[in-house]
This record gives structure tokens, sequence and C-alpha cells, in this order.
């Protein structure tokens, strides 16, 4: 006899086990059934896994399992995303070696990871670490290179002059490096790049093919592409004005149909003309350099204050060779989008609007919106971008924008100068190749090698992998690889005499473009991937992460795919056919009377009258309830998976994690919510256990007749299990958990009905028909729940004696002649007195009620042979019908 409780501590650690030795998650290759590719952004292993990883891990994993028991061979590794620099930082603040602090990270994380019963191929497991895995990425740079698609560039690149490292946008914060505080030097270096740029049309259009990504990442991969489709116009220069050697300025302009709106040009400060011009001009010099110590982040640069400086420089209007305008060096102008200058037209550009304000260079309109008057149409604080019919524009006046665009464009085309067109149709992109350089220690390393008579020579394949030496100290500032004593040192392999190693190591997204097609076969030692494997494995058809990940993560990995297509390793595009992005896990914080944050396990909360009341456990000391937020250290609003798993089990975790909101929004992590999960799991447990023993008396044969109760029953069982069917393959969890509570309802309904609780002394005198039911029921429940709460469902499969595993078996085959739609029974009243009553069914829309409450004979009595004025249909209550 089972036991009244579910002891999750026992039993979770003993079906794990069960799991493993029967290595039901590891998958074959060579399978031949379809399948079905899984995964989750894999970890990056900084010690413990936190609440995120949980539900990032649960979600996968009932996706998983469902796939699994419908017949699919799913592949659902995991591994982990081991370089970077916290190992780093904990050689220097620990003098722990990175390596040895990453694989005891790992370790400690992989213990947890089992703990919540994820089923994992771990056979299939690397780190991005292990030489065995970069080894291969070191290959495919080196064909990246020889296809190139990996070039040496000169970059212009944030530099923190104390940790001296390369910073990225991100990293620059108010023109200072994050970590040192130093102020930020603009360098001239010379880096690696994976030249993305040349997909940059294909990575855009085939956004389009990608139908089960969310819109919004589609949107943000899109504006970080920024296809732009404009014009590009040399505009002459005012010799008398201009220094020597100058003569034209090039500008990039989408909006050629505001040129006669133009008041000012804008030069870069690091436009070759801004140069030139601050030779003689050393205020103009002084400004320029300052405008280099401010950071280049976007971000940066579009809340910084406009500023500019007047170079004395005057540029000839392109259609007027009478008017002039100033040419300025100005902050907001980058030198790496377009051309690197633009003319300003204030009227219907804000930041344009915001120069000349400060400048008083004025303002013309030249685009009046549709309904304004063009007489009264000013523009003051506030830029229009909108549609429109040109103003104050000459030969365009009249005309849409667009047209105006259109005829600008013709116009200057075949305007020639120099023997050169003066405007010529240019689409721009945002995208930049990638930068990869790292000067870091604890990376894959750049496989080439310096020599001082043949410049850049690869590393011989046969002579990879270039692997990190261990022997490394972490004492002064810079790369520990350029300061170790002689691992760079080695002789050129073209010409035999001493050259050095690139020191440099990958940016750490590099390791995560790949990975997902490494676990097709990580067992290959000669090659990255087995094409033919990874060819049949891949796509992944649920990719599902954070949303962090959405832009750069994801449009790199696009790239690689399309990278490792053309060097041969795969011959696919697209490496991920279904994208989700989970929300967070969020959690109120505990603001302690003195200050500072108290963590959730030092709280205690009472429900007091509408409100609820904290105190510290310790002290009793009141505490305020502050905003629900994302977890952080700093709040200490955290909760420790281990925690939670010791004391309710896991699969308590997961099923609130998945319980409480849809899987794209925030979840928020609550005592109370997941005492409310624990309860649930043992009331299964109960019901399971009454069930099976309510079955025990049925036939093995399924009855050829049911009566009413038993054919309720499997209704309701072969509805949930559509349900739920259709609710995990659209990845709507919270639903799906709500149509097995439901279904527990009706199961625990029918049972009582039944009179079989297990307190009844008498044996219940079953009928066969309802014995069978139930017992196909508790089946069908079980199956149900188990790719959310696996571990419990084992342990009610074995209660309702099948054999084998639940984890093994296939999914129930759903009755569809069971599904036919419920009805209900809805009052019919005539002008407001009762007349009898009508069955629909309860999805049945208002002409279908309109036609089965006129076909009533009660109603055509008394409505006297005259038709319905009026029929008012209160949905799901009562009908009115007006005579
Ligand atoms: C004149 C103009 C008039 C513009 C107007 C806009 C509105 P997207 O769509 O992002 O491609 N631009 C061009 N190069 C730039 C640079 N290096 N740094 C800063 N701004 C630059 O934006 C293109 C517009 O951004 C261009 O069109 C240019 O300003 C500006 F009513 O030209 B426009
Ligand atoms: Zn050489």
């Amino acid at each position: 006899m089972t036991s009244d409780r579910y002891n999750a501590r026992d039993a979770e650690p003993r079906w794990q086990a069960a799991w493993d030795e029967q290595a039901i998650f590891a998958t074959k290759n060579d399978d031949p059934r379809e399948k079905y590719y899984v995964l989750e952004m894999f970890p990056y292993p900084s010690g413990r896994i936190h609440i995120g990883h949980v539900r990032n891990y649960t979600l996968g994993d009932v996706i998983a399992r469902y796939m699994r028991a419908k017949g699919y061979n799913v592949l659902h590794p995991m591994g982990w995303d081991a370089f970077g620099l916290p190992a780093e930082n904990a050689a220097i603040e620990r003098k722990v070696a990175p390596k040895a602090w990453t694989y005891d990270n790992i370790k400690a994380m992989k213990k947890q990871l089992r703990s919540i019963g994820l089923s994992l191929d771990w056979a299939r497991e690397f780190a991005t670490c292990d030489p065995a895995y970069y080894k291969h990425q070191q290959k495919m740079f080196l064909d990246f290179l020889r296809a190139g698609l990996a070039e040496r560039e000169k970059r212009k690149i944030n530099w923190d002059p104390v940790d001296m490292t390369v910073l990225a946008n991100e990293q620059v914060i108010d023109g200072r490096g994050w970590r040192s505080g130093a102020v930020v030097e603009q360098r001239e270096m010379n880096q690696w790049v994976f030249k993305i740029t040349k997909y940059s049309q294909e990575l855009l259009e085939a956004l389009d093919t990608l139908d089960r990504w969310p819109d919004k990442v589609r949107l943000m991969q899109r504006n970080w592409i920024g296809r732009s489709e404009g014009l590009l116009i040399r505009f002459a220069l005012d010799p008398a004005t201009t220094p020597a050697g100058e003569s034209e300025l090039k500008i990039f302009t989408t909006r050629p149909d505001t040129l006669f709106g133009a008041k000012f040009m804008a030069i870069a400060p690091d436009h070759p003309l801004a140069q030139a011009a601050a030779k003689n001009n050393p205020a103009l010099a002084a400004f320029i350099a300052e405008c280099k110590q401010r950071g280049t982040a976007q971000a940066e640069i579009d809340t910084a204050e406009k500023m500019g400086f007047d170079t004395g420089i005057r540029a000839i209007h392109p259609f007027d060779e009478n008017w002039t305008l100033p040419v300025y060096v100005a902050n907001f102008v980058l030198m790496e989008y377009g051309t690197g200058a633009i003319f300003g037209c204030p009227a219907h550009d804000q930041r344009d609007l915001d120069f000349v304000n400060k400048y008083g260079l004025g303002n013309t309109p030249v685009v009046c919106p549709e309904g304004q008057d063009p007489a009264s149409f000013v523009i003051t604080d506030t830029a229009y971008d909108g549609d429109g019919r040109m103003i104050n524009s000459r030969f365009l006046d009249g005309m849409t924008a667009e047209a105006a665009k259109e005829e600008v464009a013709k116009r200057l085309e075949s305007e020639v100068r120099g023997n050169m067109p003066v405007g010529e149709r240019k689409v721009n992109f945002r995208l930049r190749d990638w930068g990869i350089s790292r000067q870091r220690y604890w990376g894959c390393p750049i496989p080439v090698i310096h020599c001082p008579t043949c410049d850049v020579v690869p590393v011989p394949d046969e002579d990879l992998p270039v692997t990190l030496p261990e022997d490394v100290t972490f004492d002064k500032p810079g790369n520990a690889l350029d300061h170790h004593p002689t691992w760079k040192h080695v002789a050129c392999p073209q010409c035999g005499g001493n050259a050095t190693r690139e020191t440099d190591t990958m940016d750490t997204f590099v390791d995560s473009s790949w990975y997902f097609a490494r676990f097709t076969d990580p067992w290959n030692e000669t090659a990255p991937t087995t094409p033919e494997i990874a060819n049949r494995m891949m796509p992944v058809d649920q990719y599902i992460g954070g949303v962090e990940h959405a832009i750069l993560h994801l449009l790199y990995s696009r790239f690689f795919t399309r990278a490792m297509k053309a060097t041969g390793h795969l011959s696919m595009d697209e490496p991920f056919r279904g994208m989700f992005t989970q929300g967070m896990v969020v959690h109120e914080t505990y603001r302690k009377p003195g200050g500072g944050w108290a963590s959730p396990d030092e709280v205690r909360i009472e429900v007091a009258g509408s409100g609820r009341r904290a105190t510290l456990t310790a002290t009793g000391e009141p505490v305020e309830i502050g905003a629900v937020e994302k977890m952080s250290k700093s709040k200490r609003n955290t909760v420790d998976p281990d925690d939670i798993i010791g004391s309710y089990g896991a699969d308590t975790a997961r099923w609130f994690m998945l319980s409480d909101s849809p899987p794209d929004r925030d979840v928020i992590w609550s005592e109370e919510g997941v005492q409310g999960a624990s309860r649930f799991m043992q009331r299964l447990w109960r019901l399971v256990n009454e069930s099976a023993e309510a079955g025990k008396t049925a036939p093995q044969a399924k009855p050829a007749a049911f009566g009413t109760d038993a054919l309720a029953l499997r209704k309701a069982a072969h509805g949930a299990l559509d349900k739920v069917s259709t609710g995990i393959e659209r990845l709507h969890f919270n639903v799906c958990l709500a149509n097995i509570r439901e279904f527990a309802n009706t199961l625990a309904e029918t049972l009582a009905r039944a009179g079989t609780r297990k307190s009844d002394l008498v044996e219940p005198d079953l009928a066969p028909d309802l014995a069978w039911s139930l017992r196909e029921a508790a089946t069908i429940l079980v199956q149900l729940f188990s790719p959310m709460m696996p571990h419990l469902s084992e342990e009610c499969w074995q209660a309702l004696g099948h054999t084998g595993l639940v984890s093994e078996a296939r999914w129930p085959q759903i009755e569809r002649d069971l599904l036919v739609e419920n009805t209900v029974k809805l009052p019919v009243q005539v002008n407001g007195k009762k007349r009898g009553e009508v069955t629909v069914a309860s999805g049945a829309g208002n002409p279908e009620i309109e036609a089965a409450v006129l076909a009533l004979d009660a109603v055509k009595q008394s409505l006297g042979g005259k038709p319905a004025r009026k029929i008012i249909i209160v949905p799901q209550r009562i009908v009115n019908v007006v005579g």
C-alpha cells in the first residue's frame, strides 16, 4: 500500500537514478524516427544555477518530454558556455586558476541541474573551454579566413588604459570604462572581424521566413541590421573657404526630398575634412579632441547634448550655386555610418532642429502635412518627420514627399560633375562587421602567427588546437596570454624564423554561435560537425532563452550557420526554426527598518486583514514590503533553487514556475504560490491512489457501453488530453496547468460520487464501466502532468500498476468522438416572461441561438405569429425575445 503523503525528497533522486540507469534520454543519431531538437540557451558556469535557469530549462523539458511521448526522436542536450571574464576576475580576486574555477563550477551546477529532473542527454555534454571543442572553432576560423569571411582590419575601438583592454560600446559609461572607471580612449587597432555584413541583406530578408519567432525579436533584429535606402550626394565646397586639397563633401541622406530645407552641413569629428580643417585651427582641434573622449555607444550619442563647431567651410547647394551652407563638425554625426557627413534639415529631423535652435540657424519647413495650411505651418521645437506635400521647394512644390525623393534622385543622378554623377542611390546598413578580438586570456585563442617576414600566417590545421597555457599569472593588468614568458614565441610555420602567436582571443559570442551544431555529433574528433548528421538533426526546432539575447546571440548564430554552410560544415541557413523568449522570475522586495534589504528567507509573511504584513523572523521587527522586481543580489530578493528543491522538491518548483503566468511574461515568485503548488502535488497523489483503488475491479477489456458518469468522465479526460496537447504545442503552459486542475476536479467529483473514498469501510460496488473509466482517467491525468512533474508521475504510474516508465510511455490516443461539444441550457423569456428553455452547443454563436429560440413552439405562440422585434442574448445566461 502506498503512504498518504508523497515524499518528493525520497522519490525524486530515486527516479533520476532510474532514468540514468536506463539512459532513456540518450538520443541516437541513427534513430529512424522523425527528429525533434529542443534546446535551451546553455548556461555560463558562474557557480550556481539561479531560478531563471530553472524556469528556462523547465520550459524546454516540458516540450522535450511531450515530444518524446509523441514518438519523436528528441534531441535535448546541455553544455556550458564556459569562457569569459568572470573566470579571470575570480583568478585575480581569489587566486584560483580560471580553468579550475570553471570546471569546479560546472561540476557543482551539473549536480544542481540533475536535481531538477531534466530529460537531458548528458552524453553530449561539453564546455566551450574544452580544447576538444575550441579546436574545431579554430579550424572554422581558418576556414572563414580562407573564404574571406574573417579578416584583420584597422578599427576604431574603445581602449581602457587601466584594464588595458578593448571595451564594447556598452561597457563605456559616461566616457569611462565600466570596471576601471578610467577615461576611455578612442584608438585605431588591428582587430579580427567576421564579415557578417556580407550577409546583411540575407539576414534581413530571411527574418520573414522565421514565422515561429516572436515578432518583437524579429523587429529587434530588423532594426539592428538597419537597412535604409537613400542617396549619396556630392556637395561642392566653396574653394575660398576650403583647406587645400579638399573640394567636395559627400553625404548620405534618406530624405533627399528635404534638400530645400537644408540649413547646414555636419561632419563627424574624425572625418578627414574635419582633420584637414583642424590643422590650422587649434580651437577646432580642441573641440574634436573633446568629442572623441565621449563614448561611442548609440545611447550615449542620442542623449548627449548636440554640439557643433563651425569650420568656416561653405558647401554649395546642389540645385543652386549661389546658395551656400556652413559646414560644422558635430558630435552627433558618426564616422562609421554612411559617409560620416550629412546635410541638416531642421524642420524635419529632431537632431537637426535641436542643433539649429542652439546655433541660431533657423528652419524652413518643406513638407506640409496633409490638411495643414502651408501658409501657417511652422516648426518650433518639434520636427515633423511624417508624410505630406512639398512646399518652399521650387520645382518640387506640390509633389508628395515620396515623389520628391524620386525627382531629386533622378535629377542628381543625371547631373555630372568631374565625370561623376552628383547623386547616387545607395542602400546602407547599420550592421557592422563583428569584431571578435578580445585582449583576454580566458577565451579561444585566435590561431594565427605574426611573422616579421611573412606577416600573418595561419596556424596549420594539423597544429590545432592552439591551447591556452595553464601557468599564467594575473598580477598585472592586461592580457595574461601576452605576459606569458614563452607561450607566444614560436617558429613561423612558413619561413621557420622567429615569430609570435596572436594573443587576442575570440569574443565569447563566437563560442555560442555554433554549439547547437556541435551537439549533433560532439564525438567527432576530426571536424566541427559531421555534416550528414548535423543536416539531419538541425535546425533546432524549439530554442528557448532570455530576451536579452534577442539581438546579438541570435544574429551571430544566424551568421555562423551561413558561414558554416559556405565552408562545408552545414547545409542550411537558419539554425533555429522556433524561438521562444521567456519572461523573468521576479520577487517582491523587503526593506528593513534601518535601511538595507532583507532576503525572503529572513522574512515571515502574515495575512493581516485585506493586506499582508512582513516581519523579520529573527527579531519580529516589521519589514516594509517593497516593489516586485527582477531578482538581484543587491536587493536580496533572490531565492535559491537548492533551497526550494530541498524543501518542496523539484516537481513543485517546476509546477509553480509553469502555472502562474504565460511563459513569455514575468512570473512573480511567492512562497504562498509555491505552497499552493506543493498542496496540489499532494492532492494529485491522493487522487491517483484513490482512482487506482477504485479501478482495481475494472475489467481489462474496454467495456462496450458506458453509463452517464463514466461517459462524462471520459469526455472530461479526452477533452483535457486534447486541450493540454495543443496547449503544450503552443507553449501555453499556464493554460495547460489550468486544464489539468479542472480535469483533476472532475475526477475527484466522480470519485466522490462513486463513494469510493478510501475511508469507506465497505468495499464499494463499482460498475465495471465506471471502474474502467476511473482507471483510464487517472492514467491520462498522470500522463498529462508527467512533462511538468516527471518524478511524481513515475510514482503515480507505478501506483496505477503500469509497467515501465511513464517517461517512456506513448502519449495517450485521443478518442475524437468524445470531444463533441458540450451543451448549455438557456432560459428563454418573451417580453419578460419565461416561456421555455433551449439547449445549444456551448460554443454556439448568436445566429444559431436565435434560430433555436425562434423554433420553440412556446415562443412562436407567445409572439402570436408576428416576427420578433429584437432578441437579446446574455451569453451563457438567458435569452430575451422582444415581440
Ligand atoms: C537629411 C535629412 C533630412 C535626414 C531629414 C533625415 C531627415 P537612417 O534612416 O538611420 O539611415 N545621417 C546620415 N549619416 C549619418 C551619420 N553618419 N551620423 C548621423 N546621422 C547620419 O538615417 C539616415 C539619416 O540620418 C540621413 O538622412 C541623415 O540625415 C542622417 F529631414 O539627411 B538625413
Ligand atoms: Zn615567416
